[in-house]
């Protein structure tokens, strides 16, 4: 088996002191929103994972296509030594970048969700024996660090969660990543794409309420954690298609007046009937958009794919 190193770049305290603040900020403002990045705990990752086999939600599969149509060709333009994947989740669709990258010394995984480092981590360190894995616990919102790592490097953000930031958050961490990286480095993008709202709506209100489970975890996790009775039944999930901003909002609506105590922050939070908490923001994108976003970040756009449908597009920008 090749290396594999997990580094927690945050410590489990400092993740604590977050989700503390997130809460108690997001909660005391109105309207009340919580970031998604709290929706993954073990069970919310799974949640997502089923999420991404749901009929109705397209993002993985086109992007899936995209990545297997024109690895190669990334690979050719990018013929990175290390491959650092920002959210990657369960991996899964790395596999199709390191099968292309035949040159890759190390890959870097990051995410918030070490229980889906360590499964995707420890399965590609026995897969790719020649392959080092160097897995980061770390939240790439705030000051990511990356191991000293041979380059050129491939800093890929796929799955569209570029579109969970808001376009200050995104402006900002365009700039964050730019200065992660050097000349002849670059940057891979996923971006979810405006199309027909309704199919936007459905992607994000699944029949099955697999989306809506997965919202609502986000209100076990803060019971968990922070001491919180949050009774995610008394909440409904609601998916709706903000057309000026060209983004899907996902909110849970209290069903009824309710009272929510959260202990650890000493926090008494008052719902009215059919007040709204904002738990996530998924922006759409135009082309336009993404290339304007990242030549203002310091990139340069050298490749821009799409799914045969133009759904959901993946963009290569260099330094
Ligand atoms: C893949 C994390 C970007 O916004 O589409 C899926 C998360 N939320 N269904 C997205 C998500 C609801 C997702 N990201």
């Amino acid at each position: 088996m090749s290396p594999f190193r997990i580094t927690r770049t945050l410590p489990e305290d400092a993740v604590a002191a977050a989700l503390r603040s997130d809460v108690r900020d997001g909660l005391t403002r109105t309207p009340k929103t919580l970031p998604p990045k709290w929706f993954y705990d073990a069970h919310g990752s799974e949640l997502f994972e089923r999420i991404t086999e749901l009929p109705e939600y397209y993002p993985t599969r086109a992007e899936r296509e995209i990545l297997q149509d024109r690895a190669g060709e990334i690979a050719t333009l990018l013929p990175a030594r290390t491959l650092v994947e920002l959210g990657s989740g369960s991996s899964e669709k790395t596999r199709l970048l390191l099968d292309a990258l035949t040159g890759l010394h190390t890959y870097v995984p990051v995410d918030v969700s070490e229980s889906a480092l360590r499964q995707a981590g420890q399965a590609l360190a026995v897969e790719r024996p020649s392959l080092r894995v160097h897995a980061l616990i770390a939240d790439f919102t705030a000051g990511l660090v990356l191991p000293d790592t041979p380059g050129p490097r491939l800093l890929a953000f796929l799955g569209g969660t570029i579109g969970n930031l808001l376009p200050d958050e995104r402006a900002r961490f365009l700039t964050a990543m730019r200065s992660l990286l050097t000349a002849g480095d670059a940057l891979l993008l996923g971006t979810d794409l405006v199309k027909d709202p309704e199919v936007l709506v459905r992607a994000y209100d699944d029949a099955a309420g697999v989306t809506a489970a997965f919202d609502k975890n986000v209100l076990t996790v803060i019971d968990r954690e922070l001491g919180a009775d949050f009774d995610p039944d008394a909440f409904d999930h609601v998916a709706l298609w903000d057309a000026d901003e060209e983004r899907i909002e996902m909110r849970l609506r209290s069903r009824t007046t309710q009272t929510v105590k959260v202990p650890a922050l000493d926090l008494t939070v008052d719902f009215a009937a059919g007040e709204e908490l904002r738990t996530e923001v998924s922006a759409k994108f135009r082309r336009e958009k993404v290339t304007g976003e990242l030549t203002a970040a310091g990139f340069a756009p050298v490749g821009w794919w799409t799914d045969a449908a133009g759904r959901f597009a993946v963009s290569l920008s260099v330094v």
